[in-house]
């Protein structure tokens, strides 16, 4: 794909991210052969589009991360994005549906380091060593695709659905703690909707972020020290409406995040 075809598949994203206006996905008709490559770089062109209106990056996301959902789209690697600062939500917010397309939410484990870590080669020994503290999170997912049909090209330009996020506040060093056979339950108006394990994420969110570095590595760059990374969904993503209270369960003394939907 050429630069000019680049600008205008993050165009269209971008704008129908801006007009919370669902799309039909590139690969269908218009860009079949749409590439991993050329997706992260309509991906790079959004992000630098979002910088030049004022944004910052909050910090990056993993997504993909399920064993399940890689099986399903028939993928070996992950994928990621950004979370950018107009994104975030605080625990407790209220958010409005009318703000999203079709928003969905996914607990997460949020990492942050106090060492830049620069691939290839990284490991999860590597990151816990150089691991801050973890965080409990929730993002709120909302593909520009109609019905969340899209291929993983698609996926990755659309800056893998980020449209919003809770980091929350509970911190733990990870010495000690278990963060595979952590408990998760995403509880829906006082209801379970969906359960998982901190194994869910690649076995281990550490390697999550791990791989994350390793892919960052690609392009030359790095996970920096004291951004906040989301390593992935715990659980299947749940769609949310006007009424919902949200709050995600977390073991190992991370605590609870929660968020009132209107
Ligand atoms: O964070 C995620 O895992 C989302 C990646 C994109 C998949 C989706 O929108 O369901
Ligand atoms: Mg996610």
């Amino acid at each position: 794909m050429n630069t000019e075809t680049i600008k205008k598949v993050a165009d269209f994203l971008h704008s129908a991210e801006k007009e919370k206006r669902e799309v039909v996905r590139l690969t269908k008709e218009v860009y079949p052969d749409f590439s991993i490559e050329d997706a992260y770089l309509a991906q790079e062109e959004i992000v630098r589009q979002k910088l030049a209106e004022g944004h910052k990056i909050a910090g990056p996301k993993m997504g993909l991360t399920s064993g399940a959902k890689m099986k399903q789209m028939h993928v070996e690697d992950p994928i990621y994005g950004y979370v950018f600062d107009y994104m975030q939500v605080e625990d407790g917010e209220t958010i409005h549906v009318s703000d999203y397309i079709h928003p969905k939410v996914e607990p997460e484990i949020g990492f942050v380091l106090k060492e830049d870590l620069t691939g290839p080669n990284v490991t999860a020994e590597e990151v816990l060593a150089k691991t801050d503290y973890v965080f409990p999170g929730i993002e709120i997912i909302d593909s520009r695709y109609e019905n969340f049909d899209f291929k993983l090209p698609d996926v990755i330009a659309d800056n893998t659905s980020a449209a919003g996020a809770v980091f929350g506040t509970t911190i733990r060093s990870v010495e000690g703690m278990h963060l595979d056979t952590l408990g998760v339950s995403l509880v829906i108006n006082g209801k379970v909707a969906t359960m998982g394990t901190g194994a869910d994420v690649l076995e281990h969110p550490a390697n999550s972020v791990a791989r994350l570095a390793n892919m960052l590595a690609k392009k030359g760059k790095s996970v920096k020290a004291g951004e906040p990374i989301l390593t992935g969904g715990i659980t299947a993503a749940v769609r949310i409406q006007s009424g919902d209270h949200v709050c995600a369960k977390f073991g190992e003394g991370l605590g609870e995040v929660n968020l009132l939907v209107k």
